[in-house]
């Protein structure tokens, strides 16, 4: 199974198989190499090494396909809430360039008080169990060899059950996570002495186990209401977490500062976000920077969200990133889609790469504007962090409600979030260690009474049990499924025939959820519009119609909408009719053959036809016609009779003719084919000609029916033209 190959599906089952006996292969964060280098014609400086497998941007197509990495550590986010889908899904990112995989817990796990078993389905993410992140990091085992890059798996380790996780988090090789007493604090409402406590132990775990760490300090600015006001909180939360994670004995090169631009555009995005983003970089040097993109203003055009996550690409390469998240930017629809995924790796593949070694050649300046602000809000942070001292600390603070409070420090709005010190979900639960409590485990935090047995313990405190779970994976207790009704296997059935029954069925986050989009323009005002779109999708037999985004072009002109619905038929492989595939060389090759055997083509539009754009799309250089292979023609214009074309390619000495035919009304342009082969027979030429026949209504199968030698159709390139040419030409040669 390791040596997949990419024509290979990942098979769920046999990752199933033996899970309970499966252990990962490593722990700990890996970091890119950064190793400027040529790639194809390009001298890059902020690359890492090339995969092993991959799929490269679009427009590398013209570029020798290559496939340059950035230097920082790409993340992507998944949250089907079906790990099986999800793994389908990594395979797919780690081709883009992914290798950090994000994988977001079931909505409300953080409540829960203990660890959850089997595999059941979650909303908004995976619940986070023992067997779906073995399979998980089993999976992804297998795709990092396939593509010759070790990927970082992550989860969080907040919450009320945080050190349960991490230790869970350990023995099955996860790689990351985010750890942030704060977060629990202030979203989730978990009591702080609790967080705090739990954290330390947390911290001690990850930090055993080589984890990096990601703090939760952006959510600040995902969570006020001008998200641009929390600057200076935002270097607050990342001073508390990153020297308490210090002193839990975390590496600072472990240490990812989670960091959003805190402003989108249309505010004056650049202008707010640069010097914030150098403040903290001069703050907190020692540490990594984990970029992510801001979410707080994005709503369902993907268009703009790409646009945001493009500008917040620009400050990276400004400043630094040593992890470049990338958000989907379907985010503010809650659809979590595959393609999604995919397009916001690429953004940030195409935007880094594209952007390399940019310092180089523009500065950030050391006065004026940039400098100014930078300082005022590093002054606000240390103001507010000295403050927050003279209150009593952290606690006392946050009971005061000092943070996501709308006002610019020292600015006050009165409406931080506040907690009562005594409150919140764990409350109360934290009790002194007893004098005679023992705990004989790896990595544990604080009092541990293990030193009366002898000094060599208390480094390893777990040999006087000869190993902890740790050390021996197979002391590990795997539970199994604990529902009958809400498991992988059902799910597994119940979408076999996806899988082997052969049928098909499109989706966009689980295997054969039928779900598609319709792209709508309506010549009318929003509300019309919403209403004739869901008409629209009913009329179409699209089940559960939904618009996911609108947008007005013009009040009363024009809406756009884009509409999703459920298909319910299913697509038989088998009767399906595959398009051929057209074999196309390299330029240089199709170039080089030209040079050493000159070839000359008559080409025109047949008949009455008076269509000539695409013919000229083939033939000219300007849009990579043959032209630009070093294949001569001669235009013999449009309407061209169909003897005309083998006359002028007798006189001109052409081994070519490339005959257009748009028009296909009475079968004409079957017609004309089977005419232009019969009047080459007739003038003996026949076997000296390669006969072409194109146009939007072609296809290969029927032009070589109609006796043409191929035939192309829609989307065709000169390239295809050529390298169809150069084949046919060294056949004919082969046989004088
Ligand atoms: C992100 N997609 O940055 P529950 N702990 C910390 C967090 O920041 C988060 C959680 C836990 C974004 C999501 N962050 C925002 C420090 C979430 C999540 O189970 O949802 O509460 O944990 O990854």
């Amino acid at each position: 199974m390791n040596n997949i190959k990419p024509n290979e599906k990942l098979d769920v089952r046999e990752i199933l198989k033996d899970i309970e006996h499966y252990h990962p292969q490593k722990r700990g964060w890996v970091w890119r190499d950064i190793s400027p280098q040529k790639i194809g014609q390009f001298r890059y400086e902020q690359v890492s090494p090339s995969l092993k497998r991959f799929v490269p941007l679009p427009s590398s197509r013209s570029l020798g396909n290559i496939d340059p990495q950035p230097d920082c550590v790409v993340t992507t986010e998944i949250a089907s809430g079906r790990f099986e889908d999800d793994i389908r899904r990594m395979r797919m990112a780690a081709y883009h360039g992914a290798d950090h995989v994000m994988v977001i817990r079931t909505a409300g796990q953080s409540h829960f008080d203990g660890l959850l078993e089997g595999t059941p389905q979650g909303i908004g993410g995976i619940p986070v169990t023992r067997k779906q992140l073995r399979a998980q990091r089993k999976a992804l085992d297998i795709i990092e060899e396939e593509v010759g890059r070790p990927i970082n798996y992550h989860s969080y380790v907040s919450g009320v059950a945080g050190p349960e996780i991490a230790v869970l988090f350990t023995e099955e090789g996860v790689n990351g996570a985010h750890q942030d007493p704060q977060y629990n604090v202030l979203y989730r409402n978990i009591n702080a002495i609790r967080s705090f406590v739990d954290a330390a132990e947390s911290k001690h775990i990850m930090a055993y186990a080589n984890m990096a760490q990601i703090d939760g300090a952006h959510n600040a600015n995902a969570t006020a209401r001008d998200a641009w006001k929390v600057m200076p909180e935002l270097l607050v939360q990342h001073a508390i977490n990153s020297v308490f994670s210090e002193r839990s004995g975390i590496k600072k090169e472990n240490i990812a500062l989670s960091t959003v631009p805190p402003a989108a555009s249309p505010t004056p995005d650049i202008k707010l976000n640069l010097p914030y983003a150098v403040a903290l970089r001069e703050f907190f040097s020692d540490y990594k920077m984990r970029a992510q993109m801001n979410t707080k203003y994005m709503d369902s055009s993907t268009r703009e969200a790409t646009v945001t996550h493009v500008l917040n690409l620009l400050i990276s390469r400004l400043t630094s990133a040593d992890i470049q998240s990338t958000i989907t930017p379907d985010e503010g629809r809650n659809v979590p889609w595959h393609i999604y995924n995919i397009e916001a790796l690429d953004t940030a593949k195409q935007a880094l790469v594209g952007m390399d070694d940019l310092l180089s050649m523009v500065g950030l300046k050391d006065e004026g504007y940039l400098v100014e602000k930078k300082r005022e809000i590093q002054e606000r942070a240390v103001l507010m962090l000295e403050e927050i001292i003279e209150m009593g600390g952290y606690f006392e603070a946050v009971e005061a409600g000092m943070f996501v409070d709308s006002g610019e420090y020292p600015g006050r709005n009165g409406d931080g979030i506040k907690r009562d010190i005594n409150g919140g979900v764990g409350a109360n639960t934290v009790v002194k260690r007893d004098k005679r409590y023992m705990a004989p485990v790896t990595a544990h935090f604080g009092y541990n009474n293990v030193e009366q047995y002898g000094k060599q313990y208390v480094e390893e405190p777990s040999k006087l049990i000869d190993g902890c779970t740790f050390e021996h994976p197979d002391m590990i207790t795997f539970i199994d499924e604990l529902d009958e009704t809400d498991n992988v296997y059902l799910r597994l059935d119940s979408t076999e025939k996806y899988r082997s029954g052969g049928l098909l069925k499109p989706e966009v986050e689980w295997l054969g959820d039928g779900t598609v989009t319709v792209d709508l323009f309506f010549p009318t005002d929003i509300r019309t519009a919403e209403a004739a779109a869901i008409q629209t999708g009913k009329k179409m037999n699209l089940e559960n119609v939904e618009i996911i985004h609108k947008e007005v072009l013009h009040p009363s002109e024009g809406t756009r909408i884009q509409l999703k619905g459920v298909i319910d038929f299913d697509i038989k492989i088998d009767d399906l009719k595959l398009p051929e595939v057209v074999k196309s060389h390299s330029e240089d090759d199709v170039i080089n053959y030209v040079k050493k055997h000159p070839i000359k083509v008559v080409a025109g539009t047949a008949g009455n036809d008076e269509h000539s754009v695409g013919i000229r799309e083939v033939l000219d250089i300007k849009h990579g016609g043959v032209e630009k292979y070093g294949i001569a023609y001669e235009y013999l214009g449009t309407s061209v009779p169909i003897e005309k074309f083998v006359d002028a390619a007798i006189e001109t000495k052409s081994q070519v003719i490339m005959m257009s035919t748009i028009i296909s009304h009475d079968e004409v342009h079957y017609k004309s084919m089977l005419k232009l082969h019969n009047y080459a027979v007739e003038k003996g030429v026949r076997d000296q000609l390669i006969l072409i026949a194109g146009g939007t209504q072609v296809t290969p199968e029927i032009a070589r029916k109609n006796k043409m030698d191929q035939g192309f159709g829609r989307g065709t390139k000169g390239i295809h033209i050529a390298s169809f040419v150069i084949d046919q030409h060294k056949e004919m040669m082969d046989k004088k």
